[in-house]
Formats: structure tokens, sequence, C-alpha cells
């Protein structure tokens, strides 16, 4: 180690301080690929290229890379339908990310999956799943199994779970129930609710309950709880990091209000009536990508102006690559592909019973 490194780590006064210029330079690049991922999405969208619901996570970047930066590589994670910047993060390749939107053979879904379903088992992400609060047990079962692998079969590390959620699914009974047996048997997954204020167009004070409090959620069920800052990634680091090596040591389940915003409509299609654009605005003053790019160049001196600007025109090649190729890519064979590994019963108009009925071979038996 360096003397200067060596004379950092010892003035450290937040963990993220002592850690390689490199590893802080690297969250403000995946953070700029995420928010440069999603600006040629809304495109593709727009374009007709990307069909069905898509949801996308401009504003939220600093959430996926800084508590994603805190886990291992072999610890499961599971999402909801705005997914695509925890893929990036966790390491899929926005061509695999943005043909899956395309509806490509080459997406990491075959194409079938769509943006609300980014799945990368290589990288243990689970999805991207659309109905609201549906992966919190989801996110149980997966770290119940690792424990399980850990402790019963004694194999493999102890693993911790990251389960993300948003704001508007802390009201569902299936999370709640999750919550409840989570903490009754010890089972080591991280809640981590995504609060960007609002479920669709309902702000999170017309529907939860004491919603300024809402690490009391966790509390309130033996859990360990804290509030971070979502719009700084040191924060994320800085206060997600302790809770991921208590909860992997003691092999028990955290909680977390991790506070956000989100720039664009829920969905492609929002007019944003239930907010004002100074609100917006107000949120935009403390970019988390600004804000970090600023740390680098003018308090922690690691990063020019000109090493600043390489970044963004990479960042644009590497996105424009993945649309080519997303472009290119060809769609799944109808014959062979389109019907397999999907839970749709390729008879038109004919379910099990009718088929049944009518005395017809289902050909899927
Ligand atoms: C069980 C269920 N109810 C309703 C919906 C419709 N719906 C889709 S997204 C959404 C809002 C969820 O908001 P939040 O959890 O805060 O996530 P965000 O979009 O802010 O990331 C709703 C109500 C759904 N998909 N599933
Ligand atoms: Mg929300």
């Amino acid at each position: 180690m360096s003397q200067a490194a060596t004379d950092r780590e010892k003035s450290a006064k937040r963990a993220s301080d002592a850690l390689p210029d490199e590893t802080l330079i690297g969250w403000l690049r995946d953070m700029l690929l995420i928010r440069e991922f999603e600006n040629r999405t809304m495109q593709a969208y727009q374009q007709a290229k990307i069909g069905g619901f898509c949801h996308v996570y401009t504003g939220q970047e600093a959430c996926a890379v800084g508590t994603i930066a805190c886990i291992e590589p072999y610890d499961p994670i599971v999402t909801a339908y705005r997914d695509h910047g925890h893929a990036l993060a966790r390491g899929m390749s926005p061509e695999a990310c943005m043909a899956e939107m395309f509806g490509k053979i080459t997406g990491c879904a075959k194409g079938k999956g769509g943006s609300m379903h980014m799945f990368d088992r290589p990288n243990e992400l689970y999805g991207g799943h659309g109905i609201v609060g549906a992966q919190t047990p989801l996110g149980a079962g997966l770290a119940f199994a690792s424990r399980y692998y850990w402790e019963v079969m004694e194999q493999g590390p102890k693993k911790v779970c990251l389960c993300y959620l948003g704001d508007g699914a802390v009201d569902q009974g299936a999370f709640h129930e999750s919550l409840n047996l989570v903490a009754v048997h010890s089972i080591p997954v991280i809640y981590i609710i995504e609060n960007n204020g609002y479920s669709m167009g309902t702000a999170i004070h017309r529907h939860t309950a004491n919603h300024a409090n809402l690490h009391r959620r966790g509390e309130t069920y033996g859990i360990k709880s804290v509030f971070i800052d979502g719009f700084d990634v040191r924060d994320v680091y800085d206060a997600f990091k302790p809770l991921v090596d208590e909860c992997r040591d003691l092999q028990r389940p955290g909680f977390v209000d991790l506070k956000t915003y989100r720039y664009h409509g829920h969905s492609m299609s929002d007019p944003q009536k239930y907010r004002s654009k100074e609100e917006v605005d107000r949120w935009k003053a403390k970019d988390p990508i600004a804000r970090m790019a600023a740390y680098l160049m003018d308090e922690r001196g690691c990063l020019s102006e000109e090493e600043w600007g390489t970044m963004e025109d990479e960042i644009k090649e590497r996105v424009k690559a993945a649309m080519v190729f997303a472009d290119q890519s060809p769609a799944p064979e109808a014959a062979t592909e389109l019907a397999s590994d999907v839970y749709a019963y390729p008879i038109k108009n004919l379910s099990p019973i009718e088929t049944y009925r009518h005395g017809l071979k289902n050909p899927l038996l």
C-alpha cells in the first residue's frame, strides 16, 4: 500500500474514505451508465422499439450502485419492476438488458420478460417482478435457502439477500408476513425500501401511516432498521455496509428506508399531474451523479475535468453499442422458442380444463 493510501486509511472519517480511488470512480461510472442507458431506453420506447410497460430508474442510481457495492457476487438479489439499474449495477451487460426490452433472443430472458423482468442467474439477480410486493416473500425464500445451505448442508459461504421494494409496497400483506417470518426464523434478508415518495401518482402520505418514520415498520418486528439518504452514494455505502456485515455475520434480517426520488413519470405514459415542476427541480439540484463527480474532482481530487469528460464520452459509446446490438439481434424463433419456458398455454383460447372437456391433447404434457 502506498504512503498516501496508508495516510488516507488512518485519517478516514467514514468507511468510503478509505476505499481506493478506483472504487469510487467506478461507482460514478456505474451511475452514469444507468443514467445514459435510461435516456436511450426512453428514446427507444418512443420509437416503438420497446413494447409493454417500462419504468426508468433515473434519479435513483445511487440506491442500486451504493447497496450492491456492499455485497459479494454470490449474494442473491431480487427487486420490483423498476429494475434496469439493479441489473446493470449487478453486472448484466447493457446489451443483454437492452435486447431484453427489444424482445430479442439475445436478451437476459431471451426477450420474453421485457423491461419488468430482468433476470440474471450467473449474477445472482432473481428478477424483476411486476406484482407490487410479490418479490418480498421470494427474498425471504432466497435468504432461507442461503442459510440452509450454509448451516444445514454445510455448503458455501454465509450469504445475505437484498430484496428491494418501492414505498408503494410497504402496506402489502405479503410484505408484513415476510417481515414476521424473517424475524421469527432469523433469515438473512435485507428489505430495502426505495422510497421515492410516490406509488404511481399517489404520494406516500396518502397511503401509509407514520410515513415519515418508515424504518419503524422494521423495528416493530424486532428487525434492525436504518434510514439512509439514497441521493448520496457514499452515504449509502457508509450506512449500509455495517448493516450488511452484521446481517451476514449474525444471519439476521435488516430493513432500510432508503430515501430517493424519480425524475421521470411512473412509467412511460404519465402526465405527472400529482407533482410540480418545482418539486422535481428541487431534487435535481441535489443530483447524485453531479454530487459524486464534484466530490471526486473538487474534494478528493482524484478525477480531472478531462477524465470526467472522457468517461461521459465512453459511456455514451458503450450504450450506443448496446442499442445497435439490440436492434440487430434476431427475435425468438416463433416455432421453437416463443412458447418455451413460459407459462402460456399454446392452444389459443383453450384453458387446460376446456381442452380436457373437448378431449384435446395438451401438447405440453
Ligand atoms: C398487487 C398490485 N397492485 C397494484 C399494482 C399496480 N401498480 C403497478 S406499479 C404501482 C406503484 C408501486 O409504487 P412503488 O412500490 O412505490 O414503486 P415505484 O414505482 O415508485 O418504484 C402500482 C400500484 C400492481 N402491479 N400490483
Ligand atoms: Mg415509489
